[in-house]
């Protein structure tokens, strides 16, 4: 199939997918009242000329860009603008590569974070070095496909899409050009999140607001890297040249690599995430394609929305949470001992063989009262 075709093909699923959620559209919409009480409430549009408006400038995860955790004022226009960067990426200590699909040229992309009631203006640009068509859907966006349908856009070109931020909570965002092209895009790094939140902030549930110190964005990522006929993995001049190879290695839903922030060890070592005990840290944790589980080896999760949506109340004490796949979590906890820990995908062949494990480094006093070495090991009395 020549790049065309492949681009005919897309433009075609994309068509059936819009006539598709246009059925959907109707269904929803004859729907008893009862199932629309939880919706939220959208009302009238408020004159877009008449609201403030504010240019991110995003940044580079783990790190999320300067936002206040409680809104000032009322709903805002928030402009962002992703721009598709194609590039080869090196995912582990051997140097495999991949030919990767990114916005703003991180796996995962950027972290936007707005408050529920704004208008995200979001500028999507594929420069005309790219080779693909990509487009993006937010799942905090309601219709056309996230988006999708409204921003497919071809190398050279760029398009515009402003949606209403209705629903607070944090939401993964990715490709989505069609077809086969979907899987394929995604599992070659093109996702990210958007923070959608409250704009009184974080709650506990029963009213008492929470707040945090520090925010660290976790993208983890399933990677498909085919091999060659002696079982070293292949790398390729152009995205397009692994197509049919990935697929093949896609099809056995078993990854080759399951990662942290695009590589193994990108979060641990030199690049492991700091906080100091007492600190109150929120780990905003996605994954586009795949479950996951994620664990903090010696400490817990003191407020998790498992759901990563904020109108749920957040559980409590946990030792383990689980992400469903294309979906991202938020995960409080306030340190209460110094030392290296390590924030794990529990299931642990793919934190420890496949890569997906991340490093705290935590500062402070250490509490006896908390845990103590009662005798240090030794010969049997
Ligand atoms: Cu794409």
């Amino acid at each position: 199939m020549d790049g065309q075709e492949e681009f005919n093909v897309s433009r075609r699923a994309l068509l059936a997918g819009a006539a598709f959620a246009g059925v959907l559209g109707t269904v929803l919409a004859s729907t008893p009242a009862r199932a629309q009480e939880t919706a939220p409430v959208t009302g009238p549009a408020p004159d877009l000329s008449t609201l403030p408006r504010e240019k991110l400038t995003l940044v580079a995860p783990p790190f999320v860009h300067a936002h206040d955790q409680v809104a000032k004022g009322g709903p805002k226009v928030i402009e962002v603008t992703l721009t598709i960067e194609e590039k080869q990426m090196v995912i582990d200590d051997y140097g495999t590569t991949i030919n990767a699909m990114t916005y703003d040229g991180t796996n995962p992309g950027p972290m936007i974070v707005v408050h529920e009631g704004d208008y995200v203006e979001l500028t999507l640009v594929n420069p005309a070095t790219n080779s693909l068509q990509h487009n993006i859907d937010f799942h905090a966006a309601t219709g056309a496909l996230g988006g999708g349908a409204l921003t497919l856009i071809n190398p050279g070109e760029q398009a515009m899409l402003r949606f209403k931020a209705t629903r607070a909570g944090v939401f993964v965002y990715h490709c989505a050009p069609g077809g086969p092209m979907i899987p394929w895009h995604v599992v070659s790094g093109m996702n990210g999140a958007i923070l959608v939140l409250p704009r009184e902030g974080l709650n506990d549930g029963h009213g008492n607001p929470l707040s945090y110190d520090r925010v660290y964005y976790v993208g983890e990522q399933d990677f498909y890297i085919p091999r060659d006929e002696n079982g070293e993995f292949k790398s390729y001049e152009a995205a397009g040249d692994g197509y049919d190879d990935m697929v093949q290695v896609m099809r056995t839903l078993t990854p080759t690599h399951v990662v942290f922030n695009g590589a193994v060890g990108a979060l641990t070592g030199d690049n492991a995430l700091t906080a100091k005990v007492g600190e109150r840290v929120l780990i905003l944790h996605s994954q586009a394609n795949r479950d996951t589980r994620p664990h903090l080896i010696g400490g817990h999760g003191d407020y998790v929305w498992n759901t990563g949506k904020f109108r749920n109340p957040p559980e409590v004490d946990l030792e383990t949470w689980h992400v469903a796949g294309g979906s991202a979590a938020a995960a409080l906890y306030t340190f209460l001992q110094p030392g290296l820990y390590a924030y794990v995908n529990h299931n642990l062949i793919e934190a420890v063989e496949l890569g997906a494990t991340a490093h705290f480094k935590v500062e402070g006093e250490w509490n006896d009262d908390l845990m103590t070495q009662v005798q240090a090991p030794s010969p049997l009395a």
